[in-house]
């Protein structure tokens, strides 16, 4: 694929900063943003200097979901918007998802339909105290996707999850840290500096243990409690005998920092 400049993409230090690039449409996703997140997302799974991705937003919002402009009924008659998930909206969740590397969400402004899910899906996600997030899909006779009817319920209760999908009333960062949806609502002067303080710290880190942490955190969804026990036996034999395990016991031992490379 040409480059896009709809993603820009910046590795330091092994984060991959990727940062929605459409600021005019408030980052709403059409066809080359997906396409060019893809490309992002499939090389933090297939690069090793890869350890920890930062996804944000350039200019005030974070995404408004779909480009509806992109989507118009008036032009194109009623489109199959099956096939839009199916092509892009639900390829790029499973990337992120089964991503074995933490992934740092940085919601810099409003992020609405797809865009707040795609927050949510992320790993930690903290947001700028003026962001606001908004299942808009009931705005406009649709179903929330991207996994929102999923990690909803899941992270919030299905009172609340219903209440903010079937009213599309907006969400303040605040609320939603405290209702678990995201890990913290920060100073909005303070947002770029502590994501990427904390990308940095997790890129630094042991990754393979966190990639592996994440994989069996995502499993206990549906796994039952035995399940989940022998999954934890099944990756602390694989932990144990990387090399971060190693390093780290050292490290503990003699008393100095451990320098992880994520093997
Ligand atoms: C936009 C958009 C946008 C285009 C702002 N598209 N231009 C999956 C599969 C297939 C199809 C359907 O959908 C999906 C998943 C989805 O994501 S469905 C949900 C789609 N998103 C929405 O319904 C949100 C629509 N946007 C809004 O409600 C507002 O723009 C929000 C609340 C996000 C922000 O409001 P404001 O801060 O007041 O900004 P604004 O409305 O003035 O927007 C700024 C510009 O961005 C404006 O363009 P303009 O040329 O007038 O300055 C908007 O038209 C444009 N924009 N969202 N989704």
């Amino acid at each position: 694929m040409a480059e896009s400049d709809t993603v820009l993409s910046a590795l330091q230090a092994g984060v991959l900063r990727l940062t929605l690039n459409r600021p005019d449409k408030l980052n709403a996703f059409n066809e080359e943003m997906h396409l060019a997140l893809r490309v992002g997302f499939e090389r933090a799974h297939s690069d090793d200097t890869v350890r920890a991705v930062l996804l944000t937003g350039a200019g005030r919002g974070f995404s408004a979901g779909q480009d509806l402009g992109d989507r118009d009924p008036r032009n194109h008659g009623a489109p199959d918007l099956g096939h839009t998930i199916e092509t892009f909206y639900n390829p790029l969740l499973r990337l992120i998802r089964s991503l074995e590397k933490p992934i740092v969400c940085a919601v810099n402004g409003v992020a609405a339909g797809a865009g707040a899910n795609i927050a949510f899906a992320c790993d930690i996600t903290i947001a700028a105290r003026s962001a606001r997030f908004i299942q808009a899909f009931a705005k406009i006779g649709l179903v929330p996707d991207s996994g929102g009817t999923w990690s909803l319920p899941r992270l919030i209760g299905e009172a609340r999850a219903k209440a903010l999908a079937l009213t599309a009333e907006p969400l303040d960062a605040e609320t939603a840290a405290n209702w678990g949806l995201i890990w913290r609502a920060v100073n909005d002067a303070a947002l770029m500096d502590e994501a990427c303080a904390l990308a940095a710290r997790l890129a630094a880190g042991p990754t393979k243990g966190l990639g592996m942490t994440k994989r069996a955190i995502q499993a206990a969804a549906v796994n039952s409690f035995d399940e989940q026990l022998e999954l934890e036996r099944d990756l602390q034999r694989q932990a144990g005998r990387s090399g971060d395990y190693a390093e780290g016991v050292t490290a503990f031992l003699e008393k100095r920092k451990p320098e992880f490379k994520g093997r």
